[in-house]
């Protein structure tokens, strides 16, 4: 029975990717913070597992890992662990910096003092916020878009955090042999979804609203910038299949479709039978110190590569997140 430890276990993607190894045969091995309030809701069905197992530790904390990795020995790390909201980085950039950024150099450094940088193969989140404002202009199709060989340009204390770990990867993968893939992934929604994310804070509130539950508007920042939305348990397949090719690289996760926030705002209306627009107020105070406005990844390489195709679209996905939504958590 192969092993895997995931870092980050009980957030967004961390959770699906639990879901998604007990139905593959893992033994999934849950590295979680010790907290009074430690957020359990999205492991409900990976805890009714017998494979499943939650342990207790800390990504900045590096004899934790070593801890953990030295008594599990895992066959595959995926390190969901991060202070991942975009906003809050410009706020408390050390602390984002001692989780996203020190906290991946620690990942990597657990795995070499435990003596298993040869054996573990790990999956580092990377993400498209790396890319900041830059793009790919391919003059045939008029397209603009982001692939792996788009420069790099991060914009936030966040994607400068993300962007150091993506490299110590390679440099780990060039001088040690780590099996290490970067899957730098582009906005990954789903149900599951923290409701301080621009997605799921629209669909909380709109359900709020229909049941009476809130009277105010909903305070919004920047509805003009475009992100490339994919669904959250499709991509989860991607990052596995990274893990079992035959050399490790880095791979861009996307659907290479963008909309606008406002799209998504209006579809989320739609659904709902009423204007969305009119129950909004933009907050000046949302808006970021420097707004990463254009985000639409190309698929082609990794569709090809790893024979993976999303299929929940746009439309549908908006679907998915109403239709789940119970505005809980
Ligand atoms: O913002 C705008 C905001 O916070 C999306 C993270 O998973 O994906 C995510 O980063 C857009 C931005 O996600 C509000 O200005 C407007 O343009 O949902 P978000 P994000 O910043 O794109 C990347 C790939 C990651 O790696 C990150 O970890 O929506 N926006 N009004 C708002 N955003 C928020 N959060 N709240 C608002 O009220």
């Amino acid at each position: 029975m192969k092993r895997a430890v995931i870092l980050g276990c009980n957030g967004q993607v961390g959770s699906y990717m639990a879901d998604y190894l007990i139905e593959k045969k893992y033994k999934v091995i849950g590295l979680i913070r010790r907290s009074n309030s430690a957020s359990l809701w999205r492991l409900e069905k990976a805890k009714q597992s017998k494979n499943f197992e939650l342990v207790e530790g800390d990504i900045t904390d590096l004899s934790s890992l070593v801890g953990v990795f030295s008594k599990y020995r895992p066959d595959e790390v995926y390190n969901f662990a991060a202070q991942s909201h975009v906003a809050t980085s410009f706020v408390q950039p050390a602390t984002t910096w001692a989780i996203t950024g020190q906290g991946g150099i620690n990942v990597l450094e657990a795995l070499r003092l435990s003596k298993l940088i040869e054996k573990t193969k790990l999956y580092q989140a990377s993400s498209s916020e790396q890319f900041g404002s830059e793009f790919t202009y391919d003059k045939k199709t008029k397209r603009k878009y982001q692939d792996i060989n788009t420069k790099f340009v991060p914009q936030s204390p966040y994607s400068c955090a993300k962007l150091a770990v993506h490299h110590a990867v390679r440099v780990y993968r060039q001088s040690y042999g780590l099996y290490g893939c970067c899957g730098i992934t582009f906005n990954t929604e789903s149900p599951r979804r923290g409701s301080n994310f621009v997605t799921r804070k629209i669909t909380k509130y709109f359900y709020m609203l229909k049941h009476g539950l809130v009277k105010d508007k909903l305070h919004l920042g920047n509805l003009d910038s475009y992100r490339d939305w994919g669904y959250t348990p499709e991509y989860v397949v991607a990052m596995h299949a990274m893990l079992q090719q035959k050399k490790p690289r880095d791979y861009v996760i996307c659907t290479g479709k963008t909309h606008k926030i406002s799209d998504f705002l209006q579809e989320v209306g739609n659904l709902h039978n009423i204007e969305a627009r009119k129950y909004t107020i933009i907050d000046e105070s949302l808006k970021r110190p420097s707004e990463v406005d254009y985000l639409c990844g190309n698929p082609e390489e990794t569709n090809k590569l790893l024979n993976w195709y999303p299929k929940v679209d746009f439309k549908n996905l908006v679907k998915i997140m109403v239709e789940n939504e119970n505005g809980l958590e």
